[in-house]
């Protein structure tokens, strides 16, 4: 059977961890997932390669929140190579899942984005794994997550 990893942060305000697995749940029944959390985005990367290379994970979903400021975004930007280094390093997808805190100025806006966002790549991820077939007929079609897609041209 095919093992999920998640990995979050407790510097996120807002549990994405937890709505990423129950949409993954929705989608498909049977799935042995592995959870993992860890204090901030800079600390994704390890514990993402060691729920690939120690438990056996077949695909990583990586949620974090870089604050507003701007070391935050160096930080996002740090975190970003750094799941981008293990994913080469592992050959393994890692789906990197971050909503950045001055994305929305409205905490509750923030808040339903990073829930929509979360879920819409704990969708990803599954058809990743389990229907490329499905993610293929979006190619082109302008999908985002957390917002309204865009659409094709
Ligand atoms: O390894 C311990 C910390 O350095 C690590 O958890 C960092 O990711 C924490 N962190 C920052 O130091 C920072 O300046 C975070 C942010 N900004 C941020 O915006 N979001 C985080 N962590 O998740
Ligand atoms: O691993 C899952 C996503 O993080 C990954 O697919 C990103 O490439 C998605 N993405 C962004 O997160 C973003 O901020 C994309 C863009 N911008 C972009 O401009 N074009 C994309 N993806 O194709
Ligand atoms: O063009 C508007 C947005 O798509 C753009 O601001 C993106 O950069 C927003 N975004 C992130 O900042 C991010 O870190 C997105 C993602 N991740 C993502 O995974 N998927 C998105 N947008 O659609």
């Amino acid at each position: 059977m095919k093992i999920i990893g998640v990995c979050d942060t407790t510097f996120a305000r807002f549990d994405m961890g937890a709505a990423s697995i129950d949409e993954m749940k929705m989608h498909m029944g049977n799935l042995k997932i592995k959870r993992r959390t860890v204090p901030g985005i800079k600390d994704l990367p390890v514990a993402c390669k060691k729920l690939i290379e120690e438990e056996n994970c077949e695909i990583v979903l990586a949620l974090g929140m870089p604050g507003p400021e701007e070391k935050d975004k160096m930080c996002a930007h740090e975190a970003s190579t750094g799941l981008i280094q293990a994913q080469l390093m592992t050959s393994t997808h890692i789906l990197e899942v971050f909503v950045h805190e001055d994305e929305e100025a409205d905490p509750r806006e923030l808040k339903i984005l990073a829930e929509n966002r979360a879920r819409e790549h704990a969708q990803n991820l599954i058809k990743m794994i389990f229907k490329p077939d499905k993610l293929q007929k979006e190619a082109g079609m302008g999908m985002r997550e957390g917002k309204p897609d865009v659409g094709p041209l």
